[in-house]
């Protein structure tokens, strides 16, 4: 019901539009905002939350184990969770779902813009410094992206406009009465 609380988790690779959907789908919910809605972004939960993890497996699957316990306490409460990590892991992601469902729902979204449109964009020219061996173990370059195999919902920033893309997820959030 309208009442529950839940986690929106876009996972995707960086530069695939996961902070740019989160903030269109967080302007969207706060016009009719009747919970409170907290946005869990990637750089921002690195900062604060994850400070001094780094990007190891082992670090990944922490910094996901964090969003996840925040979220479903956000949840918890009956609030809206916004997540936008790459999250490149199944398991951590299950890990994350497994957590939240405990209070409410989870929907993941892969934000799934193929890696050239990303690579393409690099928008902070990371993709060029993993390329050059700059940077070690980037996601998509030189470590993995495991691809959701079920995911709630799949939106491609290449096909559809960010407006479009946010416009999908508020109309899958109504279809379940969560929105
Ligand atoms: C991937 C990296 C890396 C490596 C730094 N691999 O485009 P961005 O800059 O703003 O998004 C990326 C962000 C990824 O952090 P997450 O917390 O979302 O990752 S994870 O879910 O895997 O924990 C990128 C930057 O950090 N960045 N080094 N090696 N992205």
């Amino acid at each position: 019901n309208a009442r529950q609380g839940f986690a929106l988790f876009f996972t995707g690779l960086s530069g695939s539009g996961k902070s740019t959907l989160a903030q269109a789908v967080l302007a969207r919910l706060l016009e009719t905002a009747s919970r409170p809605v907290t946005v869990l972004d990637g750089d921002e939960v690195r900062r604060h939350l994850s400070k001094g993890l780094g990007f190891s497996r082992e670090d990944r699957d922490a910094n996901i184990t964090r969003i996840g316990y925040v979220a479903s306490e956000v949840v918890r409460h009956g609030g809206i969770a916004i997540c936008a990590p790459i999250a490149p892991y199944a398991g951590a992601r299950a890990e994350a779902r497994q957590l939240v469902q405990t209070q409410g729902r989870f929907v993941e979204v892969h934000v799934s813009t193929p890696l050239e449109i990303c690579e393409a964009r690099d928008r902070k020219g990371l993709y060029a410094a993993a390329r050059a061996g700059k940077i070690k173990g980037f996601t998509g370059i030189d470590d993995p992206y495991e691809t959701p195999a079920s995911p709630e919902l799949r939106v491609d920033t290449s096909q559809v406009s960010v407006d479009e893309a946010a416009e999908r997820v508020i109309a899958w959030l109504r279809a379940e009465d969560l929105a």
